[in-house]
């Protein structure tokens, strides 16, 4: 993630770049109801393990088009201002944006919670030249707003740090990026080290635990959240995630990348996708699939992950 570092001087003052920009209009998004997508249905049907948000279609697109239409809308009322739609990939801090818009704080597994709607939301938004126009006494009423809504709600609770299975929350509100399962599963273009496999568990993509633990996400679920660390399954269900893991390995990568064209999983590649279904067939115990795994064993860049995953498969 090299584009972090070099994306720094645009986020410590995205003015820079952009010099117009007056304002952030930050909006936040909930991933969806399962339902909202048909082919999230499908998606749902899956055994792999994913990450709440890579459900549903990729949210870089309808997102961002929501926002473009709200920028039109806009448009008609400032024509001569600008309207710039941002999600995800903007180099924009969007946490400390929507923290500072008053939408939620920074809670300790890094992420911006709101008491009423938890965590489990995309954050997006507009910079515009368009300067908000309000009178001193509006302005400083909503400075106490967002102040009172963005303080600190963790308390004393260490729930997420506790629970997360890599250690990579090293401290509160502090991040190790190259010990979570998200950026192994999803970001990483190599394999992780040998000491992080194991507590890869099940997860194929992404991982929510550190969201799923977080009592204002259950609050905000009514307590549905699952929360396990490794999935148990029962027979049928370990035979369907078999069927899954089966089609990913012996897939070409062509065919992974139409099969999964327009959802977020497109993102970790076919080498990703390769990888991620090993670990998860090597921690689920899963020896049906020696077969399909033995293959990488002549591949350059997961032969060594194939080694260890039929050495662990016995
Ligand atoms: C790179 C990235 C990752 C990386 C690294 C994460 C990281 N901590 O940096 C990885 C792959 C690990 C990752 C994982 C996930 N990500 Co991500 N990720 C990003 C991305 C693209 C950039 C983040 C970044 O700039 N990091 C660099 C550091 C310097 O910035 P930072 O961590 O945001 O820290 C700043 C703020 O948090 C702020 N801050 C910190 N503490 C405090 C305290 C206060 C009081 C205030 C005001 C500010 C503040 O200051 C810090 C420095 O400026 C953003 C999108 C974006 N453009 O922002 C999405 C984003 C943060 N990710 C998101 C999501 C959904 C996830 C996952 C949940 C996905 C998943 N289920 O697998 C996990 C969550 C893991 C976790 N516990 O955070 C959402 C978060 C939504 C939310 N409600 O918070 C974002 C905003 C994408 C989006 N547009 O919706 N992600
Ligand atoms: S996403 Fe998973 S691995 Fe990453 S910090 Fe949260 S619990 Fe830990
Ligand atoms: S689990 Fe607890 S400490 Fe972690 S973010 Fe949620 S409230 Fe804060």
């Amino acid at each position: 993630m090299a584009y972090l570092e070099a994306q720094m001087p645009i986020k410590e003052n995205p003015r820079s770049f952009w010099p117009q920009a007056q304002t952030a209009l930050v909006f936040t998004q909930d991933y969806g109801s399962k339902d909202d997508f048909p082919s999230a249905k499908e998606a749902s049907k899956s055994k792999l393990r994913t990450a709440m948000y890579a459900k549903g279609p990729d949210y870089h697109f309808w997102f961002k088009d929501k926002l473009k239409l709200i920028s039109d809308e806009l448009k008609l009322i400032f024509p001569n201002a600008v309207f710039l739609p941002f999600i995800d990939s903007g180099p924009l801090l969007e946490r400390d944006l929507a923290a500072r818009a008053g939408l939620g704080w920074v809670g300790k597994n890094t992420c911006l919670i709101n008491r009423k709607k938890g965590s489990l939301f995309f954050i997006g938004e507009i910079l515009t030249s368009a300067p908000v126009a309000q009178d001193d006494a509006n302005l400083n009423s909503a400075r106490n707003d967002a102040y009172s809504l963005t303080s600190d709600f963790c308390g004393t609770c260490r729930k997420c740090i506790e629970a997360c299975p890599t250690g990579a929350l090293t401290k509160e509100r502090e991040l190790l990026p190259k010990k979570c399962i998200s950026y192994w599963t999803i970001e990483s273009k190599t394999t992780p080290p040998l000491d992080l496999r194991e507590k890869l568990n099940d997860w194929f993509f992404g991982c929510d635990i550190c969201q799923t633990v977080c009592p204002w996400n259950q609050k905000a679920y009514n307590n549905s959240l699952e929360m396990t660390q490794l999935r148990d399954l029962n027979l049928e269900n370990r035979q369907l995630l078999i069927e899954d893991l089966r089609f990913i390995l012996s897939s070409s990568g062509k065919k992974l990348e139409k099969y999964f064209a327009g959802t977020p999983l497109v993102r970790a590649r076919p080498f990703g996708l390769k990888r991620n279904a090993i670990i998860v067939a090597t921690n689920q115990n899963l020896i049906e699939l020696k077969p399909e795994i033995s293959v990488y064993l002549e591949n350059n860049k997961l032969s060594e992950l194939a080694k260890w995953s039929l050495s662990k498969l016995g």
